[in-house]
Order: C-alpha cells, then structure tokens, then sequence
C-alpha cells in the first residue's frame, strides 16, 4: 500500500469518529446503533488517542459516567430514548439502577486496556485523568469477581449479549434450554436498517428478549438474578479479556502507588481459570454451558485471545496456523470447516477487525511476529478493499452489517495502519 493511500485511509477513519460523535461520547454507527455501546466506546478511545488525547479520555470517562452503583459498567447506555434501536430503555427498565439510562447487562472489559495505552500517550495529560478512573475501572473488575466468576475460576455471560458475540454458536445449547414463554408482541428495528439474513434469527430474539424481562422482574438484582439462572455460558472472551485488562490494571495501580494485592489475585485466579475453557478434545479454548458442563466444541475468534491475555500456546498456535492457511482475510468468529460456518450471519461466521485487532496486539507482544503482521496486513487490505464496514465475509470480503464503523475505524487508526510503524 503507498503512503499516500494509507494516508488517505487514515483521514478517512478519522473522519468516521468525528461523524459518529455525539458531543463526548460516540455512537458505532449512525442508524442501526443510536447509543453508547461499552467496548466500543473503549475502542473508540483508543482510534481518537491517535489524534486527539483529550477526546480519547472523554470516551472513557463518558462511559463510566453511566457506571451502576455496584459497580457494573452497562452494555448500552441510553443516550436518548432514539425509537431506531430495541430493545430502548423502557424495555430494559433500569431507573432505579444507575446515573444513565441504560441496558442491565455488561460487555467485555476492554477499558482498562485502553485506559493504558492512552495514559501512556501523554502522561503529563494522563496522570490525574489516570488518579480519577482507575478506582471506576477497579470496582468494574470487582463487579466481575463478584457476580461472573464460575466456581472454576473462569467468566461466565448471564445474556449472549454481554460477550459482545450475540449470536455465537457458542451459546446455541444454552439457547435452546431457554423457552421463551409470555415474550410478547415486539418489532424489531435492527431488521429495517441490515437485511435479516445477516442478523440473529427471530428465535434468538425471543430468548434475549425473555432473558431481559428476567432481568426486569428481578430489579436487576444480582443477588436475586443468581438464584437459577437460565443461561450461565462460561466464555472466553470475557475471561481472557479480563484477564488482560486486570494486569494492565495492576500494572496502572503500581504506577500510581495503591495497594494492588487485591488485583494480584484476581490476576491469579483467572489465570487459574483459563485451562478450564480448553476443549478436552480439540485442545483449543471454547465456551462451557455451566448447566451442563457441555464444552461448545467452537473454534471461534475468542479462542485466539490466549497471547492477549499473556498465555502462550502451542495447542492453539497450531491452530492459528492453520486457520491462516485456510482464509484470505483475518480470522473469522466461527471456523469456515464448522457445519454452523454462515459467512455473513454476525458471529456465526464473519470477520470483526476488533477481535482480530486483540489477537494481533496478542501475538506481537508475546514475539509472533510473523503471524501477528500477517494479521494486520491482511486487514490492512480488507479495509482498503472493503471499506469501514461492521464485518466482513471471510471468504470474500463483502462488507455486512452498518457502514462507516466507529470500531473498524479505531482499529484502523489504532492499530492497523502503517502509520502505526512495523512490528
Ligand atoms: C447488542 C454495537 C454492538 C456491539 C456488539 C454487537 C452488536 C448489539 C445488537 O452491536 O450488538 O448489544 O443489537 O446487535 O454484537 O458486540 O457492541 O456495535
């Protein structure tokens, strides 16, 4: 790619943040996702620490404003109650709950990361922003420890919504364990702005909409919500992301001089965790309906975050090595060989610059050089190619889901460009 090209793209990536801006926070894309989403404001903060330190902070701390009083940093905060996106605030029914409006679930802990990396930016800027988050972002992690820890030591997601993955594979046991009865009449709004066939299907719906009026039952009450919970999937996403996030956080409380033994630990115990998510098949990292004990038996694009989370693998890195070979284009959120393999059905299938961005940072940080450049070269050309799209078919390349993406445009920024310099 030349200079002026990826140039270009650059500017053009930018311009994607400023237009899903809405005054402090930005939304993923115009339409389809009318709010602030959790990691992706996280990823936003890290695309604008490319060109703007101050906005980069501002994401983040317009994220934790919507922070609960338990520590829960909500999926969706309701930035205004937009009719575009439903399930809206009425439906979720969180008042009393927090600051903001906003959903009553979580999403992968990616903040703390990126909270990081923007402090190391600039830490004249950086340090007081740094004294005030760190403790909103430590009470987040305790929230995990305390309400998804499995007794295995692993994560679980309590709505398939919380892995940020909606319509894996990887829960369609527990799905189907769910009957969603007295779910009601309802519309949906995501099908009027992306054709149906690349969303989840009306039978997903039913059961994440069912598992919400659970929520809404019990007040969202933790406590209450744990007693026989219907769907409790032990996930690697959320576990190897939290692992990386808890050592950047505890990195980030040495800095600052605070006590760090609590993070320490938690570090150990998922840690500990991680060996539990491994197929006793495969050999590779998969998800665990905790009803069940079932393994999912999916290689997924989570299955790669083991270098994100400081873990090397040489189960896994055969693995990588051999999906490489098999797609042009970065790794895909199911594996093409699956028989559930649909190439542009959301995460049953398609390509996401953002998981791919994790694996990535994984591997050139654990000394895979070549496998993490042929990642980011290969989503190099896919973005050239293919445009700021939400995903891509792995196969081919075509773009899916909403355009002008603020994710794939932060990874762009953040990651993916040349101007970011050689591994
Ligand atoms: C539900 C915003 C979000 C992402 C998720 C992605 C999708 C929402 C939806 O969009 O989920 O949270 O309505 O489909 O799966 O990862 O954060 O981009």
């Amino acid at each position: 790619m030349t200079e002026s090209k990826w140039l270009q793209l650059d500017e053009k990536a930018q311009n994607i943040l400023i237009k899903n801006d809405r005054g402090g926070f930005t939304v993923p894309t115009a339409g389809l996702y009318p709010n602030q989403w959790n990691w992706d404001s996280a990823f936003a903060g890290w695309g604008f620490s490319t060109f703007d330190i101050e906005r980069a902070w501002q994401e983040l701390e317009s994220l934790f404003a919507g922070q609960w009083n338990n520590g829960m940093v909500p999926h969706i905060l309701f930035r205004s109650n937009d009719p575009d996106y439903f399930p809206g605030p009425d439906v979720w029914g969180t008042e009393e709950c927090g600051p903001i409006s906003s959903s009553g679930i979580s999403q992968p802990p990616v903040a703390a990361t990126f909270v990081r990396a923007i402090w190391e930016k600039d830490k004249t800027i950086g340090n007081n922003r740094l004294k005030k988050i760190f403790p909103k972002l430590k009470a987040w992690h305790k929230w995990f420890m305390t309400w998804r820890l499995t007794d295995r030591n692993c994560i679980f997601i309590s709505h398939p919504w919380e892995a940020g993955r909606d319509n894996s594979p990887d829960w369609d046991n527990a799905m189907r364990a769910i009957n969603p009865v007295g779910v009601g009449e309802y519309t949906r709004r995501d099908t009027s702005h992306v054709d149906g066939s690349m969303r989840p299907t009306q039978e997903d719906y039913d059961r994440y909409l069912w598992l919400v009026q659970r929520g809404r039952k019990l007040k969202w009450d933790e406590e209450l919500m744990s007693v026989n919970r219907p769907f409790e999937v032990a996930d690697p996403t959320m576990t190897f992301i939290l692992l990386r996030a808890s050592r950047d956080l505890l990195h980030m409380a040495t800095a600052l001089g605070v006590d760090n033994d609590e993070i320490s630990e938690w570090c150990s115990k998922l840690r500990e965790g991680i060996e539990t998510l491994r197929n006793p098949d495969g050999g590779f990292f998969n998800a665990i309906n905790c009803q069940t004990g079932e393994h999912s038996g999916n290689i997924t694009s989570a299955s790669f975050l083991n270098w994100y989370a400081g873990i090397d693998d040489d189960e896994t890195l055969k693995i990588l090595t051999k999906t490489l070979e098999e797609a042009r284009y970065p790794i895909p959120s199911l594996s093409i060989n699956s028989e559930k393999f649909d190439g542009m059905r959301y995460w049953r299938g398609p390509t996401w610059v953002v998981l791919n961005s994790l694996v990535g940072v994984g591997l050139s940080e654990m000394g895979y050089i070549a496998e993490a450049t042929l990642l980011r070269k290969r989503t190099q050309s896919l973005i050239l190619e293919k445009g700021f799209a939400e995903y891509f078919h792995p196969i081919d390349g075509t773009p899916g889901g909403g355009d002008s993406f603020t994710w794939t445009a932060a990874v762009w920024l953040a990651w993916a460009s040349p101007s970011n310099g050689e591994y």
